[in-house]
């Protein structure tokens, strides 16, 4: 019977990193089995609802007005506007409904309308989940009354690189958001991007951080970076294809995370769509059991429904209808 520790070692993380690749996919899937039901996947729908002239440095972003992306900024989108997408993803059999803003952090005259949209998305019957930058205690309240069920806020990768892909905040400053996040009672949704020239031991880093939580993020997602022309990562790895993240390397922070944080929604996110089938596969066999759907992230693009129908019924996945009981009866359990 595995146990949710919090106390991980970066030795012990780096050590599952180590394991042979089979057997490391065989802990992660055997973990998997025992929290969650494994052929089924969560669907999720982003939607960027203020898009680009951000103006944090993340080196990774194509909405930074440091970036010469080629990505507009836009105000943020009219309340019916962004009901009438949850409602087409609605249909598109999503069950939660993620909304992005190019934010360092929401005015306080954004969030009347924010408030708006969260009571809307939820009257529809589908989970919301907003990514809005740092959030003070009040503001994390006000979205708690609203009755927000997650906030998307990534640390990104290890506390040791964080400062060579951002320096307009510290890493300091994203624990503390998390934690305004959770003092509010809205479920935490935290991961970051593999792939952005990190070592190793960095993703030891970024693994040990979330997985040292208080309490683990509900939901991890684990991005591939999407190279973006124009941003610093993006240009950098065109320059350097040899830095390209290795596919098993990738498998293997997924497999790692789903060791660490048995009963977290782990989502297989960005960098889908230049993914081979296989590796999508090696990621959901090591534990990933969500993703992004539709033809588009925030500003990149991503698989697409008729793509991912094809995947899915080609490996035998379908949709989670609902958050898993199985989930619910651990949390109940006494621990030993
Ligand atoms: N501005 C808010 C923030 O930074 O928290 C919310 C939006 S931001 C785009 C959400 C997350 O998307 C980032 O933390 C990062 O992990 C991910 N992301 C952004 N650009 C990416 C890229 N090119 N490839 C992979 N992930 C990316
Ligand atoms: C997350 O971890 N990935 C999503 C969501 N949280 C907000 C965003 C991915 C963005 C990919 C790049 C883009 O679309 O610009
Ligand atoms: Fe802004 Fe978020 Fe992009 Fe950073 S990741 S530049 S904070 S939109």
């Amino acid at each position: 019977m595995t146990q949710i520790r919090t106390d991980w070692t970066r030795d012990e993380i780096a050590a599952l990193f180590d394991l042979p690749f089979t057997e490391l996919l065989f802990q992660a899937a055997s973990i998997h089995r025992e929290f969650h039901p494994p052929s089924q996947v969560q669907l999720c729908t982003l939607l960027s609802i203020k898009t680009g002239g951000c103006p944090e440095d993340c080196g990774y972003c194509s909405q930074s007005v440091k970036a010469d992306s080629g990505v507009e900024a836009t105000k943020l989108m009219e309340v019916q506007s962004v009901l009438q997408r949850a409602a087409q993803a609605k249909d598109a059999g999503s069950q939660r409904f993620c909304m992005g803003a190019a934010w360092r952090n929401p005015k306080d005259r954004d969030m009347p309308a924010i408030v708006e949209i969260v009571k809307g998305v939820r009257a529809m019957g589908l989970e919301t989940c907003m990514t809005l930058g740092m959030l003070t205690p009040k503001q994390a309240d006000m979205l708690k009354e609203a009755g927000l069920d997650y906030y998307n806020h990534n640390v990104d990768t290890g506390p040791e690189y964080y400062e060579r892909v951002i320096s307009s905040r510290k890493y300091e400053d994203r624990l503390d958001t998390l934690q305004n996040v959770r003092d509010a009672g809205i479920n935490v949704c935290s991961g970051g991007i593999v792939g952005m020239g990190e070592t190793r031991s960095d993703r030891v880093g970024f693994v040990h951080t979330l997985a040292t939580l208080e309490r683990h993020p509900e939901s991890v997602p684990v991005n591939a970076l999407v190279p973006v022309k124009g941003t610093v990562l993006g240009d950098m790895l065109a320059d350097t294809p040899l830095a390209k993240i290795d596919d098993i390397e990738f498998v293997r922070t997924v497999a790692v995370a789903r060791i660490t944080m048995p009963m977290s929604m782990v989502r297989l996110s960005a960098g889908r769509e230049s993914m081979s089938e296989a590796t999508q596969a090696l990621c959901f066999m090591a534990g990933a059991n969500s993703i992004f759907t539709g033809d588009k992230l925030l500003t990149a693009p991503n698989a697409g429904d008729d793509t991912d129908a094809a995947l899915f019924a080609k490996l035998g996945l379908t949709a989670l209808q609902q958050e898993e009981p199985m989930r619910a009866c651990k949390v109940a359990e006494p621990a030993e």
